[in-house]
């Protein structure tokens, strides 16, 4: 058996952490062989919730679990961390403008940030899922200068799975059918989820489908997503938003398959001609623990034009939050 490793998770009495907690501790993100030691933080108000899920943890007995930490201190939550999951965020409250959930958002990832960087393994991998991520994960990057800023990211593998599984239900296929898909830039409603270089049966994912049905129905499918399951659930998405950071994690880690890729937000280096620096969601493949852009995928002029949209709006999303960043 491996040595244990600390992966740290915000937001642990949440809902998604209720899904995610149970799936670190049985091996699905690192591996059955691999053991963890949980390190969870939570504002102070719902330690006791904490505690709470805590209890369960140890009832399953899973014997990968080498140790738990219940927290509301970021120092001792990040502290040795190999991994950190950051879910905690401040939802947009009753007459919250953008701007104001922006910056309630910055006071919390920048001290994150700050803990990440004085306390965690310099070799720790950070995923951001908390609302809204990119921008969340940007400001912690600029709040842990000691870091490389290639080990923050921010989740669109939701995304991502959901557009594998809109495309595969279309084709009357499965998603195992489906490979190298591509979402780009913001988890946001501008995202873009692209079909040009996505094979289904090894061909040409465009090929297959009508522009329009591409255009009209199923690129804003995948956008809106997120506001169909609030209506039809009346909460918003807790297993899959798991399970999607789970996947992030485990292909970061261990790999993904050759022959494919996955969609991760990462540190843009400008390729592609997005501006360096904005954490924008670009297709990687990802071996031994570190990630690469997919190169020399050529873009049509409709693609470009997306792929701009969400940068635009990442880069205003920077810019209001410009004055809190170090
Ligand atoms: P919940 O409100 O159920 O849980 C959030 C938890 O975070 C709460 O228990 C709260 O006490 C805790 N928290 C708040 N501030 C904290 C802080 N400073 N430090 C530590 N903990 C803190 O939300 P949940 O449904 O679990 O969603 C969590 C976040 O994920 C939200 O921001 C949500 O918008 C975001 N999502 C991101 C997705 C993505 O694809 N990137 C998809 C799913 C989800 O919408």
């Amino acid at each position: 058996m491996k040595a244990p490793v600390r992966v740290a998770v915000t937001g642990a009495a949440g809902q998604i952490s209720y899904s995610l907690l149970f799936r670190i501790a049985s091996g699905d993100m690192l591996g059955k062989d691999q053991p963890v030691i949980l390190q969870l933080l939570e504002i102070t108000p719902a330690l006791e919730a904490l505690k709470g899920v805590v209890m369960e943890l140890e009832d399953c007995a899973f014997p990968l679990v080498a140790g738990i930490v219940q927290t509301d201190d970021a120092n001792v939550a990040f502290k040795d961390a190999d991994y950190a999951l950051l879910v905690g965020a401040r939802p947009r409250g009753p007459g919250m403008e953008r701007k104001d959930l922006l910056e309630a958002n910055a006071a919390i990832f920048s001290a994150q940030g700050k803990a990440i960087n004085d306390n965690a393994s310099k070799g720790i991998k950070v995923l951001v899922v908390g609302n809204p991520a990119n921008t969340n994960a940007l400001i912690a990057q600029r709040n842990a200068p000691d870091i490389d800023p290639r080990q923050f990211t921010a989740m669109t593998r939701l995304d991502h799975n959901r557009a594998m599984a809109q495309l595969a239900n279309k084709l009357g296929k499965t998603v195992n059918d489906v490979k190298k898909m591509t979402i780009w830039g913001n988890h946001s409603s501008t995202q873009y989820p692209d079909l040009h270089h996505c094979e289904v049966d090894g061909k040409v994912a465009v090929d297959q489908i009508e522009q329009d049905w591409y255009e009209a129905d199923y690129i804003p499918t995948v956008q809106q997503r997120g506001a169909a399951i609030i209506k039809a659930r009346g909460a918003s998405s807790a297993a899959s938003a798991a399970n999607a950071a789970i996947d992030h994690m485990r292909s970061w880690a261990l790999g993904t398959d050759e022959g494919d890729w996955v969609s991760m937000g990462i540190y843009s280096d400008g390729s592609y001609g997005i501006q360096e620096g904005l954490i924008y969601s670009f297709p990687c493949t990802c071996k031994d623990g570190d990630w690469s852009i997919v190169q020399g995928l050529e873009n049509n002029e409709f693609s470009k034009a997306k792929m701009q949209a969400t940068e635009q709006e990442l880069a205003e999303e920077r810019d209001a939050v410009s004055h809190l960043l170090p």
